[in-house]
Formats: C-alpha cells, structure tokens, sequence
C-alpha cells in the first residue's frame, strides 16, 4: 500500500508537468519540457546543440509516454501517472532509458 505522502508527491510532479494546465500530461506539455530543458543547458534555439538534445529529450519523453499511457489515448491521467510509478515505474524507465 503506498503511503498518502507518495501519493501527493507524484500528484506534484503531474501537475508540474502539466504544463498548460489541462489536466492531462499531451504532446504539447512534452514539447515544452524538451524545450525548457534545452534552455536549462543554456542551448541557443535553432543551434546543432539544442536540436540534439530536443530531439533526445523528445524520444525519451515519447517512449515514456507510451508506457505511463495505458488508455492509449495519447495523453496522460493524473491516475495514469501516479500509477505508473506506483507500480515500479522507476524500473521501467531506466530499462527506457538504457541503451
Ligand atoms: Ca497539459
Ligand atoms: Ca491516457
């Protein structure tokens, strides 16, 4: 049984990644976090760095996607999200993120 503090954090981290504040966690919301982490390495827009890292980014957010969605609806729940990492989602993402 997970506890009610784990629960509430994983709302947090949902909400902060719902970035147009939606409700759900869609491509646009994505796009956006790829972008803010390009700007967070200091990567001019347009540069052979920034696209790099976008699109790197981009496929990691996107492969995510695919596992956190299980309605297949193309955007994520808040239950989806909590869920997913209730369920040992840190796993997952790592073998996402292993080569
Ligand atoms: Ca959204
Ligand atoms: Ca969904």
């Amino acid at each position: 049984m997970a506890s009610e503090a784990r629960k509430r954090k994983l709302a947090k981290d949902f909400h902060a990644a719902d970035l147009n504040d939606d409700g759900k966690i869609g491509p646009e919301d994505l796009e956006q976090l790829a972008r803010r982490a390009c700007e967070e390495f200091g990567y001019a827009a347009g540069s052979a760095q920034h696209r790099a890292m976008y699109d790197a980014n981009m496929d990691y957010l996107t492969a995510m996607q695919k596992h956190v969605d299980t309605d297949g609806d193309g955007r994520i729940s808040e239950d989806e999200y909590v869920n997913f990492w209730l369920a040992g989602g840190e796993d997952e993402a790592r073998s996402i993120l292993r080569p």
